[in-house]
């Protein structure tokens, strides 16, 4: 017998607001206090790897040694996860770890992870928690200074983009979770989850998103409230409501 369907959820930063972490393009967001063109670019990093470094060493101390835990809506997904009689994928825009740290294990980070670091020259990945200097050798293959940050600034390409397509081509169910949609390509995801995956779409948000007439089912609050009561709903009902419109 078939079950309910797959469900794919993306994230984005609202959802980790109540756990401390700024969003972006709220007010009193990240892109108030420093220019895209300036942290968030390859340009950038090539202009001034310095001050790029100073942006991401901030905000991977706030996240390693900072009061910085999951918050319910994380723990929710986890709960989702494990308890859902089928498949169930997070991808994520946050290169923060709550996801993880809450208990999700089959999630992507398509703009990287803050506590990685990757050789710009061999391409290697590797664990990092600790500050980036413009001197860091890279301990994959030993060049000074060839660190970078893995993270997706623009103008790059998404990680595990494959995987992430075929999971909306085929899932019953997509729901998108404080994120503004104003950043492609995850901001299209409801479309193609509807068109080449005919699957039911929710949104889960503070406010309205840039895109909020593409989804079927809107509910607004924080996301420590509305995202449990959405998964209670519906591990109580292991049912998928409504057929992608
Ligand atoms: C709450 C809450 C609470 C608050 N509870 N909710 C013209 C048209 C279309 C596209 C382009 C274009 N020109 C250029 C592009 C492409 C470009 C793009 O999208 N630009 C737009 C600005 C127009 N995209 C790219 O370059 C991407 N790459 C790419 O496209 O490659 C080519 C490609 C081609 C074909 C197919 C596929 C790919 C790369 C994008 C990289 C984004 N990088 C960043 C920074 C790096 C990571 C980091 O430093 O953290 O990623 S930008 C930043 O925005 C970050 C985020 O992941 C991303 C999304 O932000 P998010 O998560 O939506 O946060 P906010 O702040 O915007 O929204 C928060 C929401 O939460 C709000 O709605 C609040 O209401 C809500 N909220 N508190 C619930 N308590």
């Amino acid at each position: 017998m078939s079950g309910p369907g797959a469900i794919v959820v993306l994230t984005g930063a609202g959802i980790s607001a109540e756990s401390g972490i700024d969003t972006f393009r709220d007010k009193g967001g990240i892109w108030e206090r420093h220019r895209i063109e300036d942290v968030a670019t390859p340009e950038a990093f090539a202009r001034d790897p310095a001050a790029v470094h100073v942006f991401y060493n901030d905000r991977r101390r706030q996240l390693v040694g900072g009061d910085v835990r999951p918050n319910a809506a994380h723990h929710a997904l986890a709960r989702l996860e494990t308890s859902w009689p089928d498949e169930v994928f997070v991808v994520t825009q946050n290169i923060d770890d709550l996801h993880e740290r809450a208990g999700s294990r089959n999630l992507i980070h398509m703009h990287g992870e803050l506590c990685k670091a990757r050789g710009a020259r061999c391409g290697v990945v590797i664990a990092r928690d600790e500050d980036l200097t413009v001197e860091t050798p890279c301990t994959s293959c030993g060049t000074s200074g060839a660190l970078r940050p893995h993270v997706v600034w623009f103008g790059e390409m998404p990680l595990e983009l494959e995987r992430t397509y075929a999971a909306l081509g085929s899932c019953a169910l997509f729901v998108a979770i404080g994120t503004s949609g104003n950043v492609y390509p995850a901001a299209g995801f409801v479309t193609e989850a509807r068109q080449a995956g005919h699957a039911h779409t929710v949104e889960l948000n503070l406010e309205p998103s840039a895109g909020e007439t593409l989804f079927a089912e809107r509910h607004y609050g924080r996301a420590s409230e509305v995202v449990p009561a959405f998964v209670e709903r519906l591990l109580a009902s292991e049912t998928i409501e409504g057929s992608g419109t």
